[in-house]
């Protein structure tokens, strides 16, 4: 339990961040807790499990990566503990070599929207995007990147040190000069923590000022999302929950305490509508928005919803 409990605050306090990866760590994190689970009973089992899933999927509550990666890696149908065990350590293992084929496949699909000369903007820090850039790059088209800061945490500084070293020629900008600089570019590229049945893209707070600005400029803009980002229980109606951070991450807790009328707020992502979205490239095809109800049924399972219902 304690290396998964690591995990679990790893992922709370972002040192392994962004939907992809901290689906991944989830997986993972499971499988090595059951191998080591020693228990007298399927119901200890199953019970042991459950809290041990739980506890990841409340690090963060956005990303909807992480309860579709725990939901996908503890499904099991089996009679004995060993057979469960076994069951849950194949799920992660699967899960693992999925996200890892369909980072690889959106790059292929994501690469061909690029052109030779093509300037990008992207935000944050996806790997999804930033695969995308990559592959167009490697196959000798030269690709130019707007990449903002993404204030409060400022992942962009990441993103410009993965662009850098691999030759990416790269400009970092604040994120209130998205707009200025969005005539010089071709095609906006983000990430995705969750998109919902009706299309909307849910991503790092920012994303829809991106996304607005694109539409005025007439720039595609598009999400590249692995399959397991789509989220199912919106089909239900549910509403996805933003993630609210400390007030610290934006201003000095000193500085706010001598100031009794000021509040601070720092939602750590922000819903981009179907509207604005041009392309989602996935791993299974390049859509528009308007097909993330058929990826939701026909690639993670409405079953997958059930699973979910019946753990709220
Ligand atoms: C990260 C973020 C990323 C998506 C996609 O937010 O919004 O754009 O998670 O990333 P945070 P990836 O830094 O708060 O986790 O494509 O790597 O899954």
């Amino acid at each position: 339990m304690q290396q998964l409990l690591e995990t679990a605050e790893k992922i709370r306090t972002m040192e392994i961040r962004g939907a992809g990866r901290i689906a991944v760590a989830a997986a993972t994190a499971l499988r090595d807790y059951v191998r080591e689970l020693q228990v007298s009973s399927l119901e200890e089992f199953e019970a042991k499990v459950l809290e041990a899933a739980a506890i990841l999927v409340d690090t963060r509550p956005t990303a909807v990566s992480l309860p579709n990666a725990v939901m996908l890696t503890t499904r099991y149908d089996a009679s004995t503990v060993e057979e469960a065990r076994e069951q849950i350590i194949a799920n992660a293992d699967k899960f693992i070599e999925r996200a890892k084929k369909a980072l690889e496949t959106i790059a292929q699909i994501g690469a061909k929207r690029l052109k030779d000369g093509d300037v990008v903007m992207t935000h944050c820090n996806s790997h999804a995007a930033l695969a995308i850039i990559k592959a167009a790059h490697k196959q000798g088209k030269n690709i130019r990147v707007y990449t903002t800061e993404s204030r409060p945490r400022r992942q962009g500084f990441i993103t410009i040190r993965e662009l850098n070293e691999t030759g990416i020629q790269t400009t970092l900008i604040v994120d209130s000069a998205v707009r200025i600089f969005m005539k010089e570019v071709d095609v906006v590229i983000v990430g995705a923590d969750s998109i919902t049945a009706n299309g909307a893209l849910v991503n790092k707070i920012g994303t829809s000022q991106l996304a607005l600005a694109a539409k005025e400029a007439r720039v595609n803009f598009i999400s590249a999302a692995e399959t397991y980002k789509f989220h199912p229980m919106t089909v239900m109606g549910d509403m996805i929950e933003i993630e609210d951070r400390s007030a610290d991450e934006v201003i000095d807790p000193k500085i706010i305490a001598e100031l009794p009328n000021v509040k601070v707020r720092n939602p750590a992502f922000d819903v981009t509508p179907s509207e604005y979205i041009d392309l989602i490239v996935t791993e299974v095809g390049a859509f528009p928005p308007s097909m993330a109800f058929v990826v939701i049924r026909d690639y993670l399972g409405l079953e997958l919803m059930e699973d979910m219902k019946e753990t709220a």
